[in-house]
């Protein structure tokens, strides 16, 4: 039987699947053979998709005539598919439903492209077997955070007034979008678990069943962060000591209700001893006990722990030069290496620090080979323009992706899985910014192929969202988007020195408002010059943690990237880059130069009036406002700071204050 398509709430955008995403398809003849739940939603699509455009579906009939078949010939779990087309047929075969609905949408993003011509059969099969949203939800309203923690698009999908929302129409549509790009596992709430989220591992766990319905026909598994000290918040035992066994008992128990109410539950994640969470150190247990005592828990189910890595000391005196929060990761976790479970997986953000607009890859993805690695992402942007800026993220997460930590192998092969901190909430664009839809989108895709051109990824979505865009609005909106991480790099803090922002909401300029905070996060600009010395012979020796050749190319000025300079070594204002400018006339250059290409992408936008519907485009104009205003503070700031403390003149004679 097909099952019925979600219906969208009214006024809630498509996003990239508008109705004429699937005018191709719809209007032509289609057989689909096999059976299981995710067949049944293929055909629901497809069944849809005709009754809009004039098309036909047929299941498990004879093969003729008919244009195109989607066939699954088993029951696995594997998420590959192959596509072909020859005889003026397309064929799309998997031996998972997964794979079948992954095929699908492939067929959907092709368009009419994939009803043209002769195509040889190719195999698809993702690269990550995880590409997963976490959702910094909170169940409840919580007092400094809000809804959704780091959230910009208003209330959580999932929750509302402490409970799972009564219709959760909207979570379906949602998860038919994710599987549209590929992504296949959701954890549902912060993994800051406060007490009303703690309740859902028991008491609550009804709710999540009930999200976990919602996703299932996309192939979207369900993941509930926990805190660590449940055995004591929910089960009353005056421990969470990992190796006590009445702990452990309490996992199991607790996890064998999970799964009774979730049969195919993904598993946990976990923040330990990281900005104030419980763990296992307070028992003097090792991060590897704490996350083997839920992988056992889980392993009878087939489930996942996922353990994060973003452990560091956020009580740090900044007098205290010797300790460096980049290295901190790393030093907790490699002595680690080959003690993690076999169903454990190490979350590791992909910078060291906290994603800033630049960072290095970390030095910990690649160090630990006897460990799963999952990298983690932040589609939310926080650090980058809180969705009142343009920035597409595509470029950064896909050079991080390409990295080779040794010279050899790339991030994106090192790991089982991409991580993105979700951008999505109940506002009717999604993203809160139309045009950050883009970075959900782009992530799922490059989450699936590491190494697949951002750009064309960007290509596609562009394509689906505006069907039938005319050339000028696929350039304009190229224009606007391919260069807006650089752009916001150019007016935000220089070459990777990171920070400078508002402390707690993190919006907006302030040079030193983390400079003496206890967070570890500090430039130390002075009047000659700027940066934090990381080389292993003068400063912290976080360069030492990466493989050689990266150990050699950051530990010195005259080699590390002009990118990461700041973030690496500490230089005098009249240092020279690679780029032949000095780092103070850089600073002063990309400032200028980051405002102007806002206004210049302002223009474009405006000159695309028109061609995109009027609620869209005056939501994302009334941004540019926002986001003009915003960099030419950060310009002002930032290069009136250094002006001050260099007492180093603009060479082009532009006003400083
Ligand atoms: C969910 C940063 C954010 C926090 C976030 C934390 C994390 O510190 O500012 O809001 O907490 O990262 O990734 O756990």
């Amino acid at each position: 039987m097909p099952l019925p398509v979600p219906v969208l709430p009214e006024g809630v955008d498509p996003a990239w699947l508008p109705p004429e995403a699937f005018r191709p398809l719809g209007s032509r003849r289609t057989l689909i053979r096999g059976s299981g739940p995710l067949v049944d939603t293929v055909h629901g699509e497809v069944a849809e998709a005709c009754a809009r455009f004039g098309g036909s579906v047929e299941r498990d009939a004879s093969p003729e005539p008919c244009d195109l078949v989607l066939e699954l010939s088993g029951a696995d779990a594997s998420e590959a598919f192959t596509s072909e087309r020859a005889d003026g047929r397309t064929t799309v075969r998997a031996t998972g439903g997964a794979g079948l609905l992954y095929g699908f949408f492939h067929v959907v993003r092709l368009g009419e492209a994939a009803f043209q011509g002769e195509r040889p059969r190719q195999t698809h099969r993702p690269t990550l077997a995880q590409r997963m949203l976490d959702h910094w939800d909170n169940v409840a309203v919580h007092p400094v955070m809000g809804q959704v923690e780091r959230g910009y698009s208003g209330g959580s999908l999932f929750w509302r007034d402490g409970r799972a929302r009564g219709d959760l129409e909207r979570v379906r549509v949602y998860g038919r979008l994710l599987a549209a790009c590929g992504i296949n596992a959701v954890a549902v709430n912060n993994v800051n678990v406060h007490e009303t989220e703690a309740r859902l591992l028991t008491e609550r766990i009804g709710d999540v069943a009930r999200i976990a319905d919602a996703l299932r026909p996309y192939g979207i598994s369900t993941h509930l962060s926990v805190t660590f000290a449940a055995p004591i918040v929910l089960g009353g035992l005056d421990t969470a000591d990992p190796l006590d066994a009445r702990v452990r008992r309490w996992w199991e128990r607790a996890t064998a209700e999970v799964y009774e109410a979730i049969p195919d539950f993904g598993g946990y994640l976990v923040k330990a001893d990281s900005e104030g969470r419980p763990g296992p150190f307070a028992y003097g247990r090792s991060h590897a006990d704490g996350a083997n005592m839920l992988a056992a828990a889980l392993e009878p189910y087939g489930g996942t722990v996922r353990w994060r890595a973003f452990v560091y000391d956020h009580r740090q005196d900044w007098r205290d030069r010797s300790t460096d929060r980049a290295r901190a990761a790393y030093d907790h976790f490699v002595p680690l290496d080959g003690e993690f479970a076999e169903n454990a997986v190490l979350q590791v953000k992909h910078g060291p620090m906290d994603f800033q607009v630049r960072e290095p890859v970390s030095p910990l993805i690649g160090a630990m080979p006897n460990t799963r690695l999952a990298v983690e992402v932040q589609a939310t942007q926080e650090y980058t323009g809180q969705q009142r800026h343009v920035c597409w993220l595509g470029p950064m997460w896909s050079e991080a992706l390409r990295f080779r930590p040794e010279g050899t192998t790339r991030v994106g092969d090192l790991a089982d899985g991409l991580v993105a901190v979700s951008n999505a909430g109940a506002d009717p664009f999604w993203t809160g910014h139309p045009l950050a839809q883009a970075n959900l989108y782009t992530f799922g895709r490059l989450a699936w192929e590491p190494d697949a051109d951002p750009r064309a990824v960007l290509d596609d979505w562009i394509r689906l969202t505006f069907p039938d865009a005319p050339e000028r609005l696929v350039g304009g909106l190229h224009a606007v988007l391919d260069g807006s991480w650089r752009t916001y790099e150019k007016y935000t803090a220089p070459l990777g020195v990171g920070f400078m922002v508002q402390p707690g909401h993190h919006y907006g300029p302030s040079v030193d408002g983390y400079e003496y905070s206890p967070w570890g996060t500090y430039h130390f600009a002075d009047r000659d010059g700027v940066g934090v010395d990381r080389s292993a012979a003068t400063g912290t020796g976080y360069a030492a943690q990466y493989a050689k050749p990266w150990a050699e190319v950051y530990e010195s000025p005259s080699s590390c990237p002009d990118e990461l300079l700041l973030f690496f070594h500490h230089v005098v204002y009249g240092h020279m880059l690679h780029s032949g400018k000095t780092v103070i006339q850089h600073i002063y250059d990309t400032h200028f130069e980051g405002v102007e290409e806002v206004a210049a992408a302002r223009e474009v936008w405006a000159s695309l009036d028109g061609l995109v519907d009027p609620a869209r485009h005056a939501r994302v104009a009334e941004r540019f406002e926002e986001q003009l205003r915003s960099a030419r503070e950060w310009r002002d700031q930032i290069n009136s700071y250094f002006f001050r403390k260099s007492g180093v003149p603009d060479e082009r004679g532009r006003t400083l204050y």
